[in-house]
């Protein structure tokens, strides 16, 4: 039985282009600044983005990690939304890396209400920390792959500007948002101070994360990549297959958020589950298993014994992914599974 993974996109396999462009990479000491395709990387990143500079690091969550710790010192705070990455999902690195308070703000589809951001950012008071970085992300995982709209990112990048305070985003999907508006990236990330970008996930690239923002900003970026061991020396093997994501996989995200809209729209006419189709904008999909015979986890299990491979969210929630290894073909097939577990015929 062929097997359907829609766990994460970061379940991706590198292309046989990205396995040419890695074997015969031009390489050098990327620590020293001398490998010359991890520096075409980021150029290429970067003049992408809109921003000054960029750098290539292994992961997202390091890239993450990076930028709180270069826009913000021990003892301030950090404000993010409640259910964000960076805070939900990072091991709390704030805390334990950068010694910063997070400061949640629930958001609507991930944007948070402009009016508690502002409550939230603190006074000039010898009580207070200071508030140091407003963190967004886009698109947003766990509102299920939502695209932050524009209007709300100006008037939040206004707000902050007032106050004195950077943004950064947390774009590990900021390509799908781009492709689901229909928006040049360096358009959507034009309001925030920086920005950070996965090659890992949806494009397809084995390893890496692009961050990106002024040239100061990169460089003290460039000694907390070092100071976490995210100096990888020939990484050029690495930022080959980014080179080749970027110029190969961008367009072809559109296919795969087509792909999670049929999933969707089938998921909502199986009985015992309830999908909410207006967050399916990107490639997600999240849907609340309602059938009190299940929960999320016996769910996700059971449908591991039929070879849909899904990721539970919440007690009741279960998270679907679509990526450039899962076909058009796959997803019928998947939901004939799903049904045949549940079951239940359509109603
Ligand atoms: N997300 C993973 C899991 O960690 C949940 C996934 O399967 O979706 N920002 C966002 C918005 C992310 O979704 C992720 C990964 C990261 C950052 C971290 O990227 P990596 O995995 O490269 O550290």
């Amino acid at each position: 039985m062929r097997r359907i993974d829609l766990r994460s996109d970061t379940v991706t396999r590198p292309t046989p282009a990205m396995r040419r462009a890695m074997f015969e990479a031009r390489v050098g000491d990327d620590v020293y600044g001398e490998d010359p395709t991890v520096n075409r990387l980021q150029e290429v990143a970067a003049a992408l983005l809109g921003k000054e500079a960029a750098l290539l690091l292994p992961s997202g969550t390091q890239a993450n990690q990076v930028a709180v710790l270069s826009h913000a010192g021990r003892g301030e705070e950090v404000i993010v939304e409640a259910e964000s990455h960076i805070f939900y999902y990072e091991a709390a690195g704030i805390a334990a890396l950068a010694a910063c308070q997070a400061r949640t703000v629930p958001g609507a589809r991930g944007a948070m209400d402009l009016d508690r951001v502002e409550a939230a950012i603190r006074a000039d008071n010898i009580h207070f920390p200071r508030t140091a970085l407003i963190c967004v992300e886009n698109t947003h995982n766990r509102a299920g792959g939502t695209v932050l709209p524009r209007e709300h990112l100006e008037a939040l990048s206004a707000l902050a500007r007032r106050h004195g305070v950077p943004v950064h985003m947390d774009g590990a999907r900021v390509f799908n948002a781009s492709v689901a508006d229909g928006r040049p990236v360096a358009e959507i990330v034009a309001p925030v101070d920086s920005v950070m970008f996965c090659l890992s996930k949806g494009l397809a690239a084995p390893v890496g994360a692009v961050l990106a923002g002024t040239r100061a900003f990169v460089a003290r970026a460039r000694r907390y990549r070092k100071l976490l061991g995210g100096g990888m020396r020939q990484a050029g093997i690495l930022a080959a297959a980014g080179l080749v994501a970027l110029d190969t996989m961008v367009d072809r995200l559109a296919e795969d958020h087509a792909n999670a809209r049929e999933l969707a729209g089938g998921l909502a006419s199986v009985g015992g589950l309830r999908v909410d189709l207006d967050t399916v904008q990107t490639n997600m999909v999240l849907f609340e298993v309602a059938d009190p015979a299940w929960d999320a986890a016996s769910l996700v299990a059971a449908l591991e014994g039929v070879g849909v491979l899904c990721s539970a969210f919440g007690p009741r929630q279960i998270r679907l992914v679509t990526h450039c290894d899962v076909a058009a073909a796959d997803v019928p097939e998947a939901l004939d599974r799903i049904e045949g577990v549940l079951g239940r015929g359509r109603r």
